[in-house]
């Protein structure tokens, strides 16, 4: 009777409180129904030498891509988990993507093994 009612004026600003829950990990189930162009929101893009965004939840059953786009610096980058779960792109990548659907809850990390120094990442999966 008095629950309270949210208005987000505009999809920019429903991208911006996603990105702002994403980065602070608080992003919770009713933000993946609300996400339905999930595609983009559950993509990492590997540039610069580094993995945007680095740390991502997803909710379990849902695809991760990771997107290569260093190809203008000439550098290959690969996808390679560091934890218990295995999972691991072609070693030497500088375009295209990768896609890992994560089936069970829990955090998994992973690396770049060519750059492990400012290529590290991790998927929450709720
Ligand atoms: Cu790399």
């Amino acid at each position: 009777m008095h629950a309270h009612r949210i208005h987000i004026a505009s999809p920019a600003a429903i991208a911006a409180a996603a990105v702002a829950l994403a980065a602070f990990g608080l992003a919770g189930p009713a933000l993946a129904g609300a996400s339905s162009a999930s595609a983009s929101s559950h993509t990492i893009t590997l540039k610069n030498i580094a993995f945007h965004p680095a740390k991502l939840r997803v909710a379990v059953g849902q695809p991760v891509t990771w997107r290569w786009e260093d190809a203008s610096l000439d550098t290959q980058h690969n996808v390679t988990s560091t934890g218990a779960a295995r999972f691991k792109s072609s070693p030497t990548k500088m375009t295209g993507t990768y896609t890992v659907r994560f089936t069970h809850v829990g955090i998994y990390h992973f690396e770049c093994t060519i750059h492990p120094q400012s290529m590290q990442g991790e998927i929450i999966v709720h």
